[in-house]
């Protein structure tokens, strides 16, 4: 999904994602990958004091019923497409958390929730008003729900694929993808906001090319998706939210599928609302696997303590 502005109204986001939708049904696809918080420009990038203006940015109680956001999975079910959104989640218990849900269309149901673990960024805003903020820290609470493998019933054929969700910045981190692992995942949804030129929030250069930065965070998004796909023999989906936000914001794209090799079987050529499809023969999975990670054969377990040790 290409920019979305901070004065976008609501309706017209999702009018572009029904848009989509329907335009990878027509191709032929069975399931669709949405990005993290599709439904509204990425506002943890605003110092936003006001709670009745922070929560407009939400959707409350069971997304799939939410105002501004249930003619997405209305159109999933009625075109019999899976599909998996990420959205800014107010829980009935107070709780706000970065979420997605796996929508199974066929049952009309919730098959899987996650709420995003690893929340990047800051509570308070840089100094510099110019600085691009990330204030998930301030907005969210970190996940509660792990990283739960689920199995999708009537997707591919004559099996029940097993799948886990990740969001954004879980893909930096080779713990994410291998709780996913140990459990035989074999398709990894993750939906991303990655800011392109951004030096306070990276750390790096301010005086860098604002180009070479971007390709920089390109390359390390793709490192992550191809080297978590490999290690974990999975096919994995990443779909972007990307392109100029504000006139101001720039995110990466990248949207991406990747086999369990880690080769790229398909990505996004532009930075605007595009489709990106592949076939994925979950067989493939099953080379990995058995033979250079098989996890019960292989693991040496008792030299990863540190990995779980504060
Ligand atoms: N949305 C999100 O998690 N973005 C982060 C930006 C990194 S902040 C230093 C990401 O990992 O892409």
């Amino acid at each position: 999904m290409g920019a979305t502005h901070r004065s976008d109204p609501r309706s017209k986001t999702l009018d572009r994602m029904l848009g989509l939708l329907e335009n990878a049904a027509s191709q032929g696809a069975e399931l669709v990958l949405f990005p993290e918080i599709a439904f509204t420009t990425f506002f943890p990038r605003y110092l936003i004091n006001d709670l009745d203006g922070l929560a407009s940015w939400f959707e409350h109680g069971d997304v799939t019923k939410s105002e501004n956001a249930s003619p997405l999975f209305d159109k999933a079910r009625q075109l019999g497409v899976d599909i998996s959104v990420g959205f800014a989640e107010a829980a009935e218990n107070g709780g706000r958390f970065n979420s997605s849900v796996y929508y199974h269309a066929k049952s009309g149901s919730v098959l899987s929730k996650y709420r995003k673990i690893h929340l990047p960024g800051d509570f308070e805003p840089f100094a510099d008003p110019e600085a691009t903020n990330q204030l998930e820290k301030r907005y969210f609470k970190p996940g509660d729900l792990g990283f739960q493998a689920f199995r999708v019933p009537d997707l591919a054929e004559g099996s029940e694929p097993i799948m886990g969700m990740m969001i954004c910045n879980d893909r930096r981190w080779t713990e994410a993808w291998r709780c996913l692992g140990l459990q035989g995942v074999q398709v990894v949804l993750c939906g991303y906001n990655t800011a392109g030129f951004a030096p306070d929030l990276w750390g790096s250069d301010k005086n860098a090319d604002p180009k070479q930065a971007e390709e920089t965070a390109l390359f390390h998004h793709k490192l992550v998706m191809q080297h978590g796909s490999y290690t974990n023999a999975t096919f994995s989906v990443c779909a972007a939210r990307c392109g100029v936000d504000d006139g101001k914001y720039s995110l990466i794209g990248g949207s991406c599928i990747v086999g369990p090799e880690g080769d790229i079987l398909a990505e996004a050529k532009t930075v605007e609302d595009e489709v990106v499809m592949a076939e994925c023969d979950l067989s493939a999975c099953r080379q990995g696997k058995t033979r250079t990670f098989d996890f019960a054969r292989h693991r040496r377990v008792e030299h990863y303590t540190r990995i779980v040790e504060q």
